[in-house]
């Protein structure tokens, strides 16, 4: 029997696919939106391990420039300064992965999803917002204060872009054991969202003041009850009731989430794994400094190769190999 992934890890086994490449056949297979898709297939064509191997290509030329340094220094034919541009080389490189680094992990949010966090006051009309965003009913909507308590989430195509939107329970100093409970993690899933949406009616108000830090704009709802002050920083009034403001808020978000995760240029990284990898090579580099004993130098530069090959999947323990391929379905 064929277990999950086994035909993609025999192409691994066999040198027909990286490991970067395989993991872009298991995002292939999952992807929900043509972002997702360009993406990887990005990977999955070997662009993440193209770029690894040109840098560990320079590395290994260091490696060898070192070494040639450390074995035959007493011989002539070998330059006399190992160091002489070495330094500057390894700095270059080091820039250029620092660079690859600096991406605000948009390839690991396309691939999760651009999640967007609907906050506010109970009775904001959130639950509303979520319903007429989903175009269907996915959350309870009441009068009564306090009715959404857990977090309530639905994933969206928005121009290709996933986005996951985020029902909250509303934030109050009242509340029972229960809502406090919903409340905490309102507050947490706000911290690590990519947008938080903070709602406010002309009758519900809240103090936005307590919010963890987070990307937020305010918008404005309930706009047909006819309450809307001038003086306010809202950037949108929309109304869930009559549709009004609706599209407009689909397009804020879309347009923010686009922003952010630049989708018509795949991100070379899309999981925390490649980003560990990339990010542990390029430490090693920053610690190598001009006149230090080559031997170290070449340590270091080891222990980059090393970071860099193990992404590829070319040494590396076989728990990663297993964590890799049983997310595969039986059969792939
Ligand atoms: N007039 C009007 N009432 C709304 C609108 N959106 C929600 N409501 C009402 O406000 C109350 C609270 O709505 P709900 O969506 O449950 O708010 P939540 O507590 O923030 O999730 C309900 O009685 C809704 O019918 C709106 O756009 N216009
Ligand atoms: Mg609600």
């Amino acid at each position: 029997m064929a277990e999950p992934g086994e035909f993609a890890r025999r192409a691994f086994l066999n040198g027909k696919l990286d490991l970067t490449e395989a993991e872009g056949l298991a995002d292939l297979i999952d992807a929900s939106t043509s972002a997702q898709r360009d993406q990887a297939l990005a990977l999955a064509g070997g662009r993440l391990r193209d770029q690894a191997q040109a840098w560990r290509n320079v590395i290994l030329a260091l490696q060898a420039q070192a070494e040639a340094g450390i074995d035959f220094s007493d011989e002539g034919d070998v330059p006399g300064n190992v160091w002489d541009g070495f330094a500057a080389e390894v700095r270059c490189l080091g820039d250029s992965m620092q660079a690859a680094l600096a991406d605000g992990r948009r390839g690991e949010i396309l691939r999760n999803g651009f999640t967007v966090v609907l906050a506010g006051p109970p009775n904001a009309g959130k639950s509303s917002l979520m319903n007429a965003l989903a175009r269907r009913d996915v959350a309870i909507v009441s009068s009564i204060p306090g009715t959404t308590r857990d977090l309530i989430e639905v994933a969206l195509d928005l121009e290709g872009i996933p986005v996951i939107l985020v029902d909250t329970a509303g934030l109050r100093e009242a509340g029972d054991e229960i809502e406090l409970e919903g409340m905490r993690r309102t507050r947490a899933r706000v911290s690590s969202a990519d947008l938080v949406l903070w709602l406010e009616a002309p009758d519900q108000k809240g103090d936005i003041s307590d919010l963890p830090d987070a990307p937020i704009v305010l918008i404005g709802t309930k706009s047909d009850l006819g309450l809307i002050e001038s003086d306010t920083e809202q950037t949108l009034c929309l109304s869930a009731r009559t549709g009004q403001g609706v599209d407009d808020l689909l397009a804020l978000i879309a347009e923010r989430a686009r922003l952010a995760l630049r989708p018509e240029e795949p991100a070379l990284m899309s999981r925390e794994r490649h980003r560990i990898s990339v990010r542990d090579a390029c430490e090693a580099l920053g610690r190598i400094e001009e006149h230090m004993p080559v031997e170290v130098a070449a340590e270091e530069l080891r222990l980059a190769a090393r970071s860099l090959a193990s992404m590829i999947g070319l040494v590396g323990p076989e728990d990663v190999l297993g964590e890799i391929f049983s997310r595969f379905c039986i059969g792939k």
